[in-house]
């Protein structure tokens, strides 16, 4: 089994019930369990500003599916609620399911980037990683605690 974090975001179509939704989704993979949640936090949209406040989470997995059988499972779940794929990468969407880090692997793929890209200098992907993994070190060995210190929180609050 692995341990893997997956990055949550939603702005479109009630975020609330887009994550509680997602959450349901994810219970129910196979050979897969949700071990922990991270609060919900209201972020300020990265990209273009003319788009709603994201909600982000980050929920950390223990799975048997393989990173590529885990990729299609997020991108089903996406799909089931109404995610649409757009050119513009950083356009609303009712759902946003990202597979940030999968044990200790480093992977560059065609479909996959692990651990995610930028993931370093999002507080909307540090904060909420911190609260379920105070004492995570990345594969390159960045200690979580020293990149959440660095990155500004950028009036990000808690969801409600
Ligand atoms: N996701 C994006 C683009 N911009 N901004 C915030 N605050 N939160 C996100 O999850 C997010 C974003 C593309 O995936
Ligand atoms: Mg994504
Ligand atoms: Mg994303």
């Amino acid at each position: 089994m692995s341990i893997c974090y997956i990055a949550l975001g939603s702005n479109l179509g009630n975020p609330l019930e887009q994550a509680n939704h997602a959450i349901t989704a994810l219970q129910q993979l196979p050979k897969t369990k949700v071990a922990d949640i991270s609060p919900f936090y209201r972020s300020k949209p990265l990209g273009p500003q003319d788009q709603n406040d994201y909600l982000n989470a980050v929920i950390k997995l223990i799975t048997g599916l393989s990173p590529i059988e885990l990729l299609d499972a997020l991108q089903a779940i996406e799909k089931s609620q109404g995610r649409m794929r757009k050119d513009n990468r950083w356009s609303a969407r009712t759902l946003d399911l990202d597979i940030l880090l999968y044990d200790n692997l480093i992977i560059n793929s065609e479909r996959l980037t692990i651990p995610h890209y930028h993931m370093k200098h999002r507080e909307f992907v540090l904060y909420p990683l911190f609260d379920i993994a105070p004492e995570l070190i990345l594969p390159d060995n960045d200690n979580l605690h020293d990149l959440v210190v660095k990155c500004p929180i950028n009036g990000m609050k808690q969801w409600n």
